[in-house]
C-alpha cells in the first residue's frame, strides 16, 4: 500500500472556516502526491444524508454515518477529511472509536461565536437570531468544544493572523510527525 489512511476530523461552528481549511488541506496533500477525500456536511446533507434534519438525534445520525464512511476511506488508504460542525462530544468520540488508535485526528477550529456571526457568509446567523431557523448551533443549540483533541487552531495566535494555508500547514506538520505522509 502506498500510504497509510487516516481521518482528519474538523469540528467547529458554522462559519468557522472548516470547508475552506478542508479544501486547502486537500490541495496541499495532493501536491505531495497523497490521495484524499473530503466529506463536507453541507454537501453530504444533499445526498446520502438528505433525510436528516438538525434535531439532536438527526445530527448524531449524520455524524455516525459520515464517521462510518470516513472509516471506509481510511481503510482504503486515503486521508479522509471531514468537515462537519459535529457539535456533540459523544458523537465525535463514537467516530474516534471506529478507528485504530492514532488514525482519528480531531482538529478544533476554535473561532469564537461573535466572529463567526460577524462573518455570517450565508446569512444563517441573522435568520437564526430572527427565529427563522430553529436549533441553530451556537444560538439555540449547543456546541461542545473538544475536551481533548489532537490539534486546536485559532485564527489569531500571538500578534499574527493565520490564513487557511497556515492552518493547513500546521495539520500537515502533525501528519508528517506521526508518519502519515511517508511514501
Ligand atoms: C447549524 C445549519 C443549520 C442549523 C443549516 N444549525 O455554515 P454552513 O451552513 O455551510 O454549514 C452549516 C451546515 C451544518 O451541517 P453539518 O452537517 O455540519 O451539521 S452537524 O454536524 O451539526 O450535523 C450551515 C447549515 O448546514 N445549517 N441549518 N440549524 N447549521
Amino acid at each position: 500500500l502506498q500510504q497509510k489512511g487516516c481521518v482528519i476530523w474538523l469540528t467547529g461552528l458554522s462559519g468557522s472556516g472548516k470547508s475552506t481549511l478542508a479544501c486547502a488541506l486537500s490541495r496541499s496533500l495532493h501536491a505531495r502526491g497523497k490521495l484524499t477525500y473530503v466529506l463536507d456536511g453541507d454537501n453530504v446533507r444533499h445526498g446520502l444524508n438528505r433525510d436528516l434534519s438538525f434535531r439532536a438525534e438527526d445530527r448524531s445520525e449524520n455524524i455516525r454515518r459520515i464517521g462510518e464512511v470516513a472509516k471506509l476511506f481510511a481503510d482504503a488508504g486515503l486521508i479522509c477529511i471531514t468537515s462537519l460542525i459535529s457539535p456533540y462530544q459523544k458523537d465525535r468520540d463514537a467516530c474516534r472509536a471506529l478507528l485504530p488508535e492514532g488514525d482519528f485526528i480531531e482538529v478544533f477550529i476554535d473561532v469564537p461565536l461573535h466572529v463567526c456571526e460577524a462573518r455570517d457568509p450565508k446569512g444563517l446567523y441573522k435568520l437564526a437570531r430572527a427565529g427563522k431557523i430553529k436549533d441553530f448551533t451556537g444560538i439555540d443549540d449547543p456546541y461542545e468544544p473538544p475536551s481533548s483533541c489532537e490539534i486546536v487552531l485559532q485564527q489569531q495566535q500571538g500578534n499574527g493572523f493565520k490564513s487557511p494555508c497556515d492552518m493547513a500547514e500546521i495539520v500537515i506538520a502533525y501528519l508528517e510527525e506521526k508518519g502519515y505522509l511517508r511514501a
